[in-house]
């Protein structure tokens, strides 16, 4: 089991009722009869994709023996069909069946009804050829929600406006940074990590990492004045402005020596407030291994993407890769671990070879240095499993995959590379045919969803390898999952979908629906989905299931099954843009 972090240990009770079993996000028009047993996604398909419901069985559904989607506005009937045969899910302990409207191509909006004796009806959806445009969209302006030392204004974030909180323009040195404790550092902006209010260097490089591999392979998917964010109109893309806003925050907490401090928060979780209102000392922790490669290999990548629009910007960002690479190579086995006063994320990782092969990947492609080829000869970097901020090998993978290091590694090793992130893909694409929901596995740990939408990505990367168009239809059935046609017939991007996540484990947004119940939810937050672990349930959190496809509940109190995280976000936003771009294109 892989937690995310240690567990939130100093909450405030908050007499805020939340627990609503059925929530429809006002005003998405979810029709008034519509069924959440008929799972679908919520936001539509595209045209040329492949289009499933799951219908589970309930008194009214299993009568049902043959569907018609109609067409929203006068409700004609513009296809019709027999359900599948019923099928049983242990994961779910459910029975269902599958409805499949692929054959329907014509763009527009729909809701798929059944024959059964009450008519049951989906929630409305649409076909589209830019079906996922603004759930992408919305997941990548989620990062600017996340600003932290920066002032939500009006303008750019509507009623979710909010002060500037956490200046960290004078933290403290905590005793296990290796300085002097009496002295204060200047180490402003960067993301708040998840529901929290702390920066984590590992956890910001594999998510900044995410988002410049998306730009890379999508270059023209979020430009200049596409996200409606401060920096829009500077006449450059704005998924580097966002990105930026980060990586500026991690110079900061580059050492003199080159390495890379671990973290920067307070030593305890503060409560469900405000980031102004949160005034607690802050300090910057540890150092270790992981944090310096990561570092290095998002700095790394950052001095490819960034060279074009602002040279010096991107030579710094390569020299200090450089300089936290020489670091981790002289400290190659410094774990973090969380001393004896902290108790803030620990992101605890002992093995870092992965780190190693993915710093030593991201230089040689933005260096073509000899020395980060000889570092690799020998080494197998095959795509293995989907990435977590634990694991990064296979990021390796996806960045050789697709560089031009023509002339420094041989074109066999690359060939092989590709190879296995095509095997990993058909194996899931072979699981995906097994489970009622169409998902690639039934791993539901902690965070489950960002696995599934790093399956997504890898999927992605098999299209472009291969140009087989089965593997982006795979993709695109992952989102699928993600928005709607789940076990809990709800859509995991927050505001996104007719009966969406609304009640996240996110300080600011807990904080903003106490003062103002009917405030609803910044939209474009992937949570992180069922956790059979249910290693909240200590905490006030009350599963109404143990089946671990349905361990899983809209409460804000539900840090493992309910927090938002930036390495989350970052692989759905790869995943919507890029089924966005590429089905657009699919003829
Ligand atoms: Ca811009
Ligand atoms: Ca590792």
């Amino acid at each position: 089991m892989i937690l995310k972090k240690t567990p939130t240990l100093n909450r405030m009770a908050v007499a805020l009722s939340l627990s609503l079993p059925f929530i429809f996000t006002a005003g998405a028009g979810a029709a008034p009869k519509a069924d959440a047993d008929i799972r679908l996604n919520q936001v539509g398909y595209y045209t040329g994709a492949r289009k499933v419901a799951v219908v589970v069985n309930n008194k009214n559904t299993e009568t049902a023996t043959g569907w018609q989607v109609l067409r929203a506005s006068d409700r004609r009937p513009v296809l019709s069909g027999k359900m599948g045969a019923p099928a049983q899910w242990e994961e779910s302990g459910e029975t269902g069946r599958q409805a499949d409207f692929s054959a329907l191509d014509v763009p527009g909006q729909y809701v798929l009804a059944l024959n059964d004796k009450n008519s049951s009806e989906s929630f409305p959806f649409k076909i589209s050829a830019d079906t996922y445009a603004d759930a992408a969209k919305a997941s990548m302006r989620a990062f600017y929600f996340q600003r932290c030392s920066y002032e939500l204004s009006k303008e750019f974030a509507g009623k979710w406006a909010r002060p500037a909180g956490h200046p960290d323009t004078a933290a403290s040195f905590h005793r296990s940074s290796g300085r002097d404790t009496a002295a204060k550092a200047s180490s402003p902006g960067g993301w708040y990590d998840a529901g929290d209010f702390g920066k984590y260097i590992v956890n910001s490089g594999i998510s900044v990492g995410t988002l410049l591999a998306f730009y890379e392979n999508f270059p023209a998917y979020f430009p200049d004045k596409s996200l409606n964010i401060p920096e829009s109109g500077n006449n450059r893309p704005d998924i580097l402005d966002e990105a930026k806003f980060n990586l500026d925050w991690m110079k900061t907490m580059q050492d003199s020596d080159g390495g890379v401090f671990f973290k920067l928060t307070t030593l305890s979780f503060p409560g469900y407030i405000m980031p102004h209102e949160d005034k607690g000392e802050r300090f910057i922790i540890g150092k270790s291994t992981t944090s310096a490669l990561n570092f290095a290999a998002a700095m790394a990548m950052a001095g490819r993407a960034y060279a074009p629009f602002d040279k010096a910007y991107a030579d710094d960002c390569i020299a200090r890769a450089k300089r936290a690479w020489d670091w981790a190579a002289k400290n190659p086995n410094v774990p973090y671990r969380n001393p004896e006063d902290v108790r803030t994320g620990e992101y605890k990782d002992d093995k870092f070879e992965d780190e190693f092969t993915w710093a030593a990947v991201e230089l040689l492609i933005s260096t073509k240095e000899k020395r980060f080829a000889d570092f690799l000869k020998g080494k197998d970097i095959a795509y293995t499993a989907e990435p977590s901020w634990q694991y990064v090998h296979s990021l390796s993978a996806l960045s050789l995959a697709t560089a031009n290091v023509k002339n420094i590694l041989p074109a066999s090793s690359i060939d092989s590379v590709r190879a296995s992130i095509v095997r990993a893909a058909d194996k899931w694409m072979g699981e995906m045919d097994k489970h009622l929901y169409r998902i690639p596995n039934a791993n539901f740990v902690w965070g489950s969803n960002s696995n599934f939408a790093n399956m997504g990505v890898a999927m992605i990367y098999a299209y472009k390898i291969t140009k087989d168009k089965k593997y982006l239809l795979a993709a695109a059935e992952i989102a699928d999952y993600l928005m709607g046609k789940n076990a809990v017939g709800l859509s995991f991007v927050t505001g996104i979908g007719a009966r969406a996540a609304g009640y996240p484990h996110h300080r600011q947004t807990v904080a903003a629906q106490k003062a103002d119940p009917e405030i609803g939810v910044i939209p474009g937050f992937l949570v992180g989905g069922p956790n059979k672990g249910q290693q909240d349930k200590q905490h006030e959190v009350t599963y109404k299931s143990t089946l671990p496809a349905k361990s899983y509940e809209d409460v804000y109190k539900s840090y493992a099954s309910n927090e938002v995280a930036i390495n989350w976000n970052a692989p759905a936003v790869f995943l919507f843009g890029a089924v966005d771009a590429l089905m657009k294109s699919l003829k």
